[in-house]
């Protein structure tokens, strides 16, 4: 058990995530209905508002709070409790997190910044919006930073060994996410407070993308490898096993830490100002950055079949039956996994050069991104809650609990399902995105997969309903285990943190030297940034609109 101080730190984190969640989830119930022209928003609500909360309170709040809290606990349990300096820094962390948080929350609400979570320039939002984008990284540095302390303490008290596997693949994340926010904070505090305080008149609108995008694309790892973490370390746990390969899996997390960054340019393949060969060259990096999810791939597999036939499966499949399906812990995250095979085989098609042509800014994109970080993502961080909220509060996780649970990811699967899979083809039909208007409900291709019977747009308001009411349920989880169920008294029923073994015995000492990895990592950066971000300096700005 991990020191009650370190547990009230994770458990404060993990609530801000969950009340994120449920605003940003009923923020989404809202956006399939107006698609749909179901429903009229009163006129003090307005769609590209709620998009806007609905993408930041899910992809940036929710996400960023409950990896923190998961990285809390599992750094202190995996190298002992924090130091009373880590700790107040990681407070400190969260409390500045927090103010940046509600502060472009308000500006969000009152309207003030309905520029979605990509806040692309010329959109204009009042300059505190921009003040709390801010002081939600610095705040995410800070409680990084502590993090890191804690590593360095502990690597200076080991000398010579590697890190367990938990703090290296968290560190591993950590430094990815630091060096990726550089260029929102240099996008946000040079060119966006500035502007939107009135202090310059104009923004050099494709500069600012850019710099976006050097931080976008690095963003869907920093939400991706926690749960990549879950994979590797929980789910052998659960299914009684290893690690399958510890040095293959060190290895697949510094390739995130290269490939991840210089790749933003997949998200511009359309947009002028940058040369075909820096968007080609891009495009390859990003084919490289597809190799460390498919060494993950096999290792869970892997995993999977040796943990199935130590169990005593047989035949070419016969392990499969042999693996925990009646754990909810367990079958949550393969969902999870499951999803992201069409999740991925989605980024692939779109970062292909010509075929991003097709579904660039298309509903198709909103289908890929709820199979990646609204399924895989989401749905391990659901299966890990199921066990990490009661083990920080040593309360019970019952078997009407474990039913629920179960529920809560059978709806979920369902719900996203149905509205990813109408997403993807309304998406190749030409539905766009990012607009409140779409005149796609008249075209006769987009009468639905049940010709005549029931429209895409339907299929989706459906699937979005369904998805709601699997958030309440989670909700109404999280709410028992923070604080009604009853406590685990006995041992048998004391809910623990599963952290399977892993074999670093033989593992290559330089996977953990960051100095070679960090070094790449810009030497990479510089390669594929530097020239087609220097050319942009000179563009021309814009004055910045308000269109809502
Ligand atoms: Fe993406 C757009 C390319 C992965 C999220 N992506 C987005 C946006 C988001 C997002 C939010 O190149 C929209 C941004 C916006 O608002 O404009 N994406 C990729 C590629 C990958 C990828 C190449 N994306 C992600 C992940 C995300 C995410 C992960 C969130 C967490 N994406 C793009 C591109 C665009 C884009 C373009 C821009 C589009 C445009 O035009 O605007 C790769 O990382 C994917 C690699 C993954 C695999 C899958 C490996 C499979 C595994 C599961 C194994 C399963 C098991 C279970 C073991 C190759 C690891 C077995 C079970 C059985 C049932 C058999
Ligand atoms: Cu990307």
């Amino acid at each position: 058990m991990i020191a009650a101080q370190d547990r009230k730190l994770a458990l404060w984190n993990i609530a801000v995530a969950y009340i994120a969640f449920l605003i940003g989830t009923l923020a989404g119930l809202l956006q399939v209905f107006i698609r749909n022209d179901a429903l009229q928003l009163p006129s003090w609500l307005d769609y590209y508002q709620i998009l806007t909360a609905h993408g930041v309170l899910l992809a940036l709040i929710f996400t960023t709070y409950f990896i923190f809290g998961f990285f809390i606990t599992g750094m202190s349990k995996s190298l002992g409790s924090f130091g009373p300096k880590v700790r107040l820094t990681a407070w400190i962390g969260f409390a500045v997190t927090t103010i940046g948080t509600v502060l472009a929350t308000i500006m969000i609400v009152s309207g003030k910044a309905s520029v979605l979570y990509t806040f692309y320039a010329p959109l204009k939002a009042s300059g505190w919006f921009y003040v709390g984008l801010a002081l939600f990284v610095v705040g995410t540095w800070i409680t990084s930073f502590a993090l890191v302390g804690h590593y360095i303490v502990w690597r200076k008290e080991h000398k010579g060994k590697l890190s367990p596997l938990f703090a290296f693949m968290a560190i591993t994340t950590i430094v990815m996410w630091i060096i990726s926010c550089l260029g929102v904070v240099a996008t946000v505090v040079f060119q966006f407070i500035p502007w939107a305080f009135g202090w310059v008149d104009t923004i050099n609108v494709e500069l600012s993308r850019s710099l976006f995008w050097y931080f976008g694309h690095p963003l869907v790892y920093f939400w991706l490898l926690p749960a990549y973490m879950a994979w590797y370390v929980v789910v052998p746990k659960l299914l009684g096993t290893k690690v399958f390969s510890d040095s293959l899996a060190r290895l697949a997390f510094v390739l995130f830490i290269l490939f991840s960054i210089p790749v933003g340019f997949h998200h511009q393949l359309t947009e002028p100002g940058i040369s075909d060969f820096w968007k080609f060259l891009q495009v390859v990096l990003t084919f490289m950055v597809i190799v460390p999810s498919l060494i993950t791939a096999f290792s869970m597999f892997a995993t999977f079949e040796i943990a199935g036939r130590q169990k005593g499966g047989k035949g070419l499949f016969g392990w499969i039956k042999k693996l925990p399906w009646k754990d909810v812990r367990f079958t949550s995250i393969f969902v999870a996994m499951a999803f992201f095979i069409p999740g991925g085989a989605g980024g692939i098609i779109n970062a292909s050069f010509q075929l991003n042509e097709l579904v660039h800014n298309t509903l198709w994109i909103v289908g890929h991104f709820h199979i990646t970080v609204g399924t895989p993502v989401a749905m391990t961080f659901m299966g890990l809650t199921f066990w990490l909220i009661p083990y920080l509060t040593g309360r019970k996780f019952s078997k009407s609990m474990q039913k629920l649970g179960f529920i809560q990811i059978i709806t979920w699967t369902i719900g996203m399902l149905l509205m990813s899979t109408s997403q993807h083809i309304l998406g190749l039909l030409g539905a766009p995105r990012r607009t409140a208007y779409s005149g796609y409900n008249d075209h006769p291709a987009a009468q639905g997969w049940f010709e005549g019977l029931i429209t895409n747009h339907v299929t989706m308001a459906i699937g979005g309903s369904i998805l709601f009411l699997s958030a309440m349920i989670l909700i109404y989880i999280v709410v028992m285990s923070m604080f009604l169920s009853p406590k685990a008294e006995r041992e048998e029923d004391f809910v623990d943190f599963p952290m399977a073994e892993s074999d670093s015995e033989h593992t290559p000492k330089f996977l953990e030297n960051w100095w070679i990895w960090i070094g790449i990592a810009f030497a990479l950066i510089i390669i594929a940034y530097a020239i087609p971000l220097g050319a942009m300096l000179d563009f021309p700005g814009s004055e910045g609109y308000k269109t809502w």
